[in-house]
C-alpha cells in the first residue's frame, strides 16, 4: 500500500493504491509510520520524496474502511489522535527536506499531506480540495492553522467551507505550492527538483527552513537572533568551508550535508 526506497541519500516514498487514489488506510498509516522509523534512523539521508502511484496523490482518509452506516459512535478524533496527528508531526520534524510531487487529485487529509511538503510541485493536472466540507467535517491534519498563513484569510477561508477544487496552475499563483509542472514532464521536474536538494549543503538549507518555518511564531528581534545563532553554528560546517572553496576556485561545490 505504500512503496518505499532509500539510495544515494533520496528517499522515496509512495503512496500505492492507485484505484482508490491512494486515499488512506489503517494499515497505510502503520506501514508510513514503520517507513519514518527507518528514515529517521538513517545515517546519509538528504531528501524525502513523497508522491502517489497513479492518477491521484490521495483522496484523504479512506471512506470505506470504517462504514459509517456500522452500529456505533464514529469516533474521528481517535484516529486523529493516533494516527493522522503523530505522521504529520513526524513530517514537520524531519531533518531533511521533504519534497511533495503532487501527481493528481490531493483532497482531505490528503491535501493536507501535499501541503506539508518544504517544496511542493504539483502536476498541471493536480489539484487540491478541502474536500472535508462536502462530507460535515472541517479542515485537519494542520490545514487550519497552515492555510491562511500561506494563502491568507479569504483564500483559505473560501477553500475550506466550499471544499472548490483548486487547480494546480492557481495553487501556484496564490503561493499554496512552489511549483506548477506540466504532465509531460513532471517526473523530470520532480526529480531535477529532488537531486538539487540532495546535493545541497543540507545544514543550511535545513536551518533556512526552520528559521522560515518557526518565524511565524516569533517576532522580529527573536529571529534576528535566531539567524545569528544559526550563522555562528553554520560557519564551522564542512559545507559552509567546501561551498567558500569552491567559489573562489571557481569550481562546482561537492557538499556532504555536514
Ligand atoms: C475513495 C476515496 C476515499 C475511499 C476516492 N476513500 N475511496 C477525517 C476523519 C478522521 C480522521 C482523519 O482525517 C479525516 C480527513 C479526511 O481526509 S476527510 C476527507 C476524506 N476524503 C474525501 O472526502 C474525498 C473523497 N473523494 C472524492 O471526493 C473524489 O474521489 C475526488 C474529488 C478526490 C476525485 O474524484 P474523481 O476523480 O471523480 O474520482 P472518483 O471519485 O471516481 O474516485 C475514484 C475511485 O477512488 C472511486 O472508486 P470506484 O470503485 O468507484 O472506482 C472512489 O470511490 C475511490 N475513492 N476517494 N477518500
Amino acid at each position: 500500500c505504500v512503496l518505499f526506497a532509500l539510495e544515494d541519500g533520496v528517499a522515496r516514498i509512495v503512496l500505492n493504491r492507485p484505484d482508490q487514489l491512494n486515499a488512506i488506510t489503517v494499515g497505510m498509516h502503520q506501514r508510513l509510520s514503520d517507513i519514518l522509523d527507518e528514515i529517521e534512523a538513517s545515517a546519509d539521508l538528504r531528501v524525502v520524496l513523497l508522491t502517489g502511484a497513479g492518477r491521484g496523490f490521495c483522496a484523504g482518509q479512506d471512506l470505506g474502511e470504517r462504514p459509517v452506516e456500522q452500529e456505533g459512535p464514529l469516533d474521528l478524533g481517535e484516529s486523529i489522535e493516533l494516527r493522522y496527528n503523530p505522521l504529520i508531526r513526524r513530517l514537520a520534524r524531519l531533518p531533511v527536506p521533504l519534497v511533495c510531487a503532487v501527481n493528481g487529485v490531493a483532497a482531505g487529509a490528503g491535501a493536507a499531506l501535499a501541503l506539508m511538503g518544504d517544496m511542493v510541485i504539483a502536476a498541471q493536472s493536480a489539484s487540491f480540495i478541502l474536500s472535508f466540507a462536502k462530507i460535515g467535517l472541517m479542515p485537519d491534519c494542520g490545514i487550519s492553522w497552515l492555510l491562511p498563513r500561506l494563502i491568507g484569510q479569504p483564500r483559505a477561508l473560501g477553500m475550506a467551507m466550499t471544499g472548490e477544487r483548486i487547480s494546480a496552475a492557481r495553487a501556484q499563483e496564490w503561493g499554496l505550492i512552489w511549483q506548477c509542472a506540466p504532465d509531460d514532464d513532471f517526473i523530470e521536474h520532480v526529480e531535477a527538483l529532488v537531486s538539487l536538494l540532495a546535493a545541497a549543503p543540507t545544514q543550511g538549507i535545513m536551518a533556512a527552513r526552520n528559521a522560515i518555518r518557526q518565524s511565524w511564531s516569533r517576532d522580529f528581534d527573536a529571529q534576528l537572533d535566531i539567524e545569528r545563532d544559526g550563522q555562528r553554528r553554520l560557519g564551522h560546517t564542512h559545507d559552509y568551508r567546501e561551498g567558500v572553496s569552491a567559489f573562489r576556485q571557481k569550481r562546482r561545490p561537492q557538499f556532504r550535508g555536514l
